[in-house]
């Protein structure tokens, strides 16, 4: 199943423009049923240098693609609209964007960079807006609808508890259609320090703390900082927020950029590689002169001083770092690196770090009997079940029954 994630943030930061550029790659766009102004749901991409090269075979991916040396590994984005204040309580169809924005495994937190918009997410002259404080806002939201659905199940889980039921398991109940788990709850209580502290004594303050820890843990994140082209002194700027928002990962973007790279790469105007630190002009002739100098102003501006666009690099650092996913090759044939149908590297499997040879047997195959263990093909050696998968692994499980 595709890892999702929710792309959120205030009105007009440039969240509909980085899930377009985003998804342009596949194009699959399909809407949530049953809302009106509803959240789309598209494909987007995570990427990793492929291991084909180190092997020098040629590669046939089935559930993947291999771009230039690309592993191209698909994943759900969803394209929410703007958050306003007081969505916990409803405000704004609050309560359903923000329980679709949490049946997700991670968001990406855009914010306006350049201080274009005003703090109700109108568009205001560059440099008026306040990107720390709208990053706030939205977290503040997000922390009221934690709190909203432990406060308003605050009878039901002391109830629970007080039958005998473990504190970390009765506060997990209510927050399950959030995607919370017992050991995201129990870390929060941790980290709150409100691990010894009965729930029945906790008082407002506490619930709010444990509610933002929750959030914190159960949906990791990236901040976008975006129209970084827009800025004059972007290092400061970067530097204001980063000082300001200390525990949050923050990445200089441009999404516009990033959406007029691909427009151009799709028409074959250019040669560029979704994330890249550069690319190629290849039909100037057919450019004008107006869209060279686009063309110039991104490679100078956007490229020039930030590297990337932030947009793939945004993805990616969400799904391998902060998700810790690791990058599995299951094959059959450990000679020829190939399934059953000779296919060389077909698939590629994310498994978060931490899981085992024996995780990874459920994951391709729900109704596996027996896994006796693995053979490491990179190094030719036995993995016991139990083995810790690595990134990059390439694995040829070995069953007791012959089942598949
Ligand atoms: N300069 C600049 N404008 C952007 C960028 N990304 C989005 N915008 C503009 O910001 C406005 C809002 O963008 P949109 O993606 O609809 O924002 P949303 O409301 O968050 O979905 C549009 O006019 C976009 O063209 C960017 O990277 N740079
Ligand atoms: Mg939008």
């Amino acid at each position: 199943m595709a890892l999702k994630i929710s792309i959120i943030g205030k009105t007009n930061t440039g969240k509909t423009t980085f899930f377009n550029a985003a998804t342009m790659e596949t194009g699959e766009i399909s809407t949530y049923p049953f809302t009106t102004k509803q959240p789309v749901v598209g494909t987007g991409n995570a990427t990793t240098p492929c291991v084909h090269m180190e092997f020098n075979v040629m590669d046939n991916p089935v559930n993947s693609k291999c771009i230039d040396g690309w592993r191209v590994i698909p994943i759900e984005l969803i394209d929410l609209p703007g958050l306003i204040k007081g969505a916990w309580s409803g405000r704004g169809l609050g309560n359903q964007f923000l329980s679709a924005a949490m049946k997700t495994d991670a968001f990406i937190h855009i914010i306006d960079a350049s201080g274009s918009i005003d703090d109700e997410g109108r568009i205001a002259e560059i440099g008026t807006g306040n990107p720390i404080s709208d990053y706030k806002d939205i977290e503040e939201e997000l922390t009221m609808w934690y709190l909203k659905h432990i406060e308003g199940n605050r009878e039901e889980i002391s109830k629970r508890i007080n039958s005998g039921i473990e504190q970390k398991v009765a506060i997990t109940e209510p927050l399950h259609a959030m995607w919370v788990s017992e050991r995201h709850v129990l870390k929060a209580l941790k980290e709150a320090n409100l691990e010894d502290k009965h729930f029945d004594n906790f008082l407002m303050e506490d619930s709010k703390k444990l509610a933002s820890h929750i959030r914190k843990i159960s949906k990791p994140t990236v901040v976008v900082a975006n129209k970084i082209e827009l800025v004059s002194d972007p290092e400061k700027i970067m530097k204001r927020i980063q000082e300001n928002l200390p525990d949050v990962f923050v990445i200089p973007s441009s999404t516009d950029s990033e959406f007029t790279l691909r427009k151009a790469e799709q028409k074959g105007y250019i040669k560029y590689i979704m994330g890249a630190e550069n690319f190629e002009v290849l039909r100037k002739d057919q450019l004008t002169e107006k869209q060279m100098k686009a063309l110039d102003f991104i490679r100078k501006r956007v490229l020039g001083e930030h590297f990337t666009t932030g947009i793939q690099r945004a993805v990616n650092s969400l799904i391998f770092k902060f998700l810790e996913m690791n990058v599995i090759y299951p094959v059959s044939n450990p000679e020829k690196l190939s399934d059953r149908k000779g296919r060389v590297l077909p698939d590629l499997i994310l498994m978060r770090n931490g899981s085992t040879v024996e995780d990874l047997a459920k994951e391709i195959h729900s109704n596996i009997k027996g896994v006796l263990y693995a053979k490491d093909v990179r190094y030719g050696v036995r993995l016991p079940v139990y083995y810790l998968l690595r990134d990059r692994d390439i694995v040829s499980l070995v069953v007791a029954n012959t089942a598949f």
